[in-house]
């Protein structure tokens, strides 16, 4: 059974991956309308794993006794002045959302919820991940700048990278 604290502290995790799948989708479209697929491909894709993070929680939640909320959103930043920016922006997002998991495992420790804790260690792994791989390609892009030919091939390379993860989420076993 989950306190009130705790539901809350989650139900904020929700909105804070919801939020994040709304941001990777408008990059998505942004990057789609520029004519770079592979980066759109890209964004889409993260835009659904954020999908899925925040249903992991919404189960978590309704299957302890809570109830999981569904509220409004923040609309995302549609337009970015370039790609250089918009990798920042998801770099630093993946930093704010670390920061969330990490109040949300604080509170847990607070409140003595080994279970909620227990349960949170796959998103503190997945955030070392998914901060690396922006960070990663954050470096890339900001050799590229604003290299048109770099760009084309960046674009190429981001679309392995997302076949990649996406046939490894397939072989891989089930990550709950
Ligand atoms: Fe939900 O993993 Fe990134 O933000």
């Amino acid at each position: 059974m989950l306190s009130k604290k705790i539901e809350d502290a989650l139900n904020n995790q929700v909105k804070v991956e919801a939020e994040s799948s709304q941001i990777y989708l408008a990059m998505a479209c942004w990057a789609e309308v520029k004519g770079l697929e592979g980066v759109a491909d890209f964004m889409y894709a993260q835009s659904d794993e954020e999908r899925e993070h925040m249903l992991k929680l919404v189960k978590f939640i309704n299957e302890r006794g809570g109830h999981a909320q569904i509220s409004a959103l923040k609309a995302p930043g549609v337009t970015f002045n370039s790609f250089q920016e918009m990798f920042q922006l998801l770099h630093d997002h993946e930093v704010f959302v670390s920061g969330s998991i990490n109040d949300l495992v604080h509170i847990t420790l607070e409140e003595k919820d080994y279970a909620t804790h227990n349960f949170l260690q796959w998103y503190v792994a997945e955030q070392i991940e998914e901060e690396a791989m922006a960070k990663t390609i954050l470096d890339k892009i900001n050799l590229i700048g604003d290299d048109k030919g770099g760009l084309y091939l960046f674009d190429r390379d981001i679309q392995q990278i997302t076949t990649r993860a996406s046939a490894s989420a397939s072989v891989a076993p089930a990550k709950d």
